[in-house]
């Protein structure tokens, strides 16, 4: 029977539940509204965690649907001013670290909901009421349907939606593709901004320091985003090693040759 029991939680082949989730929602939640942006001081964040239960608890792990999270989304609702959003793909530490100096940019992770979730991990258990945190279902080898997934997407999903005016975007030039159709940017946020409240986006490769580019705003796979973009009548522009990224970098390595 013990036997039976643990088997059971080790099917699957992603991470489980990050120890403490519940708490972890919690605490998060009442730091950023009474400390990052007091300005959603009147959230409520006991609410928030228990939204945040129900849209999985009790659930099949591989069944996720944007509806559980929609009373969760309902209780946040945060929207950011005009030219002040930022997204990123392969690139979030650089992203954050620029939002964390210019205070009022917003990546996903600086609104109450990618904050909450930022690196966390959950799962459910079907019929229970316990949280899975032996194993959760792996986006690639399990099911693209999990909640974690499913809740990236649709937060991902509203944040391009909501934002308006010049948007910027960070992309890593020390890959081959900066931009890639596949990722979260390229699937579901490009599709999503409104050209009749989005005016630009304005791309930045930046790439790793001491390391030679792979890709800039020359190469094919930013001349894709480029035409996507433009197709949606959304002015594209892009700048290759953008001051201020190399300034963040250059204060977090001042020693590099680069930086001189
Ligand atoms: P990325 O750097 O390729 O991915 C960011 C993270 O999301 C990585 O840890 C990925 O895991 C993970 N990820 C991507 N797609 C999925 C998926 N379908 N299911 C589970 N995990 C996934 O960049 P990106 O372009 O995919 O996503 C970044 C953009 O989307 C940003 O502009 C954000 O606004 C938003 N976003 C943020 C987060 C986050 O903060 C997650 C997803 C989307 P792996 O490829 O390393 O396994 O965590």
């Amino acid at each position: 029977r013990m036997w039976r029991h643990s088997s059971e939680n080790m099917k699957w082949n992603g991470t489980g539940s990050t120890a403490r989730f519940q708490e972890i929602i919690l605490e998060r939640c009442y730091k950023y509204t009474q400390s990052v942006q007091p300005e959603l001081r009147g959230r409520d964040c006991q609410k928030i965690r228990e939204a945040f239960r129900n849209a999985f608890i009790s659930k099949d792990p591989c069944s996720a649907t944007e509806e559980d999270y929609h009373p969760l989304m309902k209780l946040v609702n945060q929207m950011v001013p005009c030219d002040k959003t930022v997204f990123w793909s392969k690139s979030k530490e650089l992203a954050h670290q620029y939002t964390k100096v210019q205070r009022d940019m917003f990546t996903l992770e600086d609104t109450l909901m990618g904050y909450i979730a930022d690196d966390l991990n959950w799962c459910g258990v079907a019929g229970s009421y316990e949280m899975n945190y032996q194993s959760c279902p792996h986006w690639k080898e399990d099911c693209s349907n999990n909640f974690v997934s499913v809740f990236w997407d649709l937060v991902s999903k509203r944040f391009a939606e909501n934002a308006c005016g010049v948007v910027q975007v960070v992309l890593n030039g020390s890959i081959s593709n900066a931009f890639d159709r596949k990722s979260t940017f390229g699937r579901v946020e490009v599709h999503n901004l409104n050209p009749m409240k989005v005016h630009t986006l304005q791309a930045w490769v930046i790439h790793d320091l001491g390391k030679s580019p792979s890709d800039s705003c020359s190469g094919s796979s930013i001349n894709d985003l480029r035409q996507i973009i433009r197709q949606r009548n959304i002015k594209f522009t892009c700048q290759d090693n953008y001051s201020s990224g190399k300034f963040l970098q250059c204060v977090k390595k001042p020693g590099d040759s680069s930086c001189r």
